[in-house]
């Protein structure tokens, strides 16, 4: 099949579901054929950007190394599904300029919907102090302003919020 490349950037906080919707959507366009990778920071954190801390220094880093990445395979016709919490706007908008075909997808969720989920119970510690500079917490999140999809995953079912995404993309071309 002709394919686009493309770079599909979730973002929101750990525990909104950023990875569990990227897998869905990878399945289904793996399924039809396409070429697709996910970049995901928890990861990558252990290759790519290992040693990166949580300072917003590290974590501009961090969403560097990955755009760098993602825009390589995007120009070579790959769908590249990045999921990281990428905290802050600046850099994200950084990103879209750099990546020629772009769309920021905003996995939002309550914090206190987050925290309940706890999966790798990283917020009990983060409240214990055990953690330092977690997101939500003690850290900030800057929510996009105008991203092309935002998946409310405490309303909605996951196999909605990648149906969002994919109409999207079926939208604009890549899909
Ligand atoms: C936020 C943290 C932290 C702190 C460890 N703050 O949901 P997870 O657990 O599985 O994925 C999160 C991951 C954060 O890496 P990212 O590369 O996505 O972050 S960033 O874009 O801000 O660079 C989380 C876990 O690592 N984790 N400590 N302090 N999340």
């Amino acid at each position: 099949i002709e394919q686009k490349g493309l770079t599909v950037w979730f973002t929101g906080l750990s525990g909104a579901g950023k990875t569990t919707i990227s897998r869905v959507v990878e399945n289904e366009l793996r399924s039809q054929g396409y070429k697709v990778e996910v970049l995901d920071g928890d990861v990558l954190r252990q290759c790519l950007t290992k040693g990166l801390g949580y300072s917003r220094e590290d974590r501009d880093e961090n969403v560097r190394r990955i755009g760098y990445v993602a825009n390589l395979l995007t120009r070579n016709d790959v769908i590249v599904l990045v999921s990281v919490i990428s905290p802050y706007r600046q850099i994200r908008n950084q990103m879209r300029l750099d990546t020629a075909d772009f769309l920021e997808v905003y996995v939002n969720a309550p914090l206190e919907v987050c925290e309940q989920r706890d999966v790798k119970g990283l917020y009990k510690k983060a409240r214990l102090g055990e953690i330092q500079n977690f997101t939500g917490i003690d850290d900030p999140y800057e929510a996009p302003l105008f991203p092309e999809v935002t998946c409310n995953t405490h309303l909605e079912t996951i196999a909605e919020s990648a149906g969002k995404v994919l109409r999207k993309m079926e939208e604009l071309g890549y899909y």
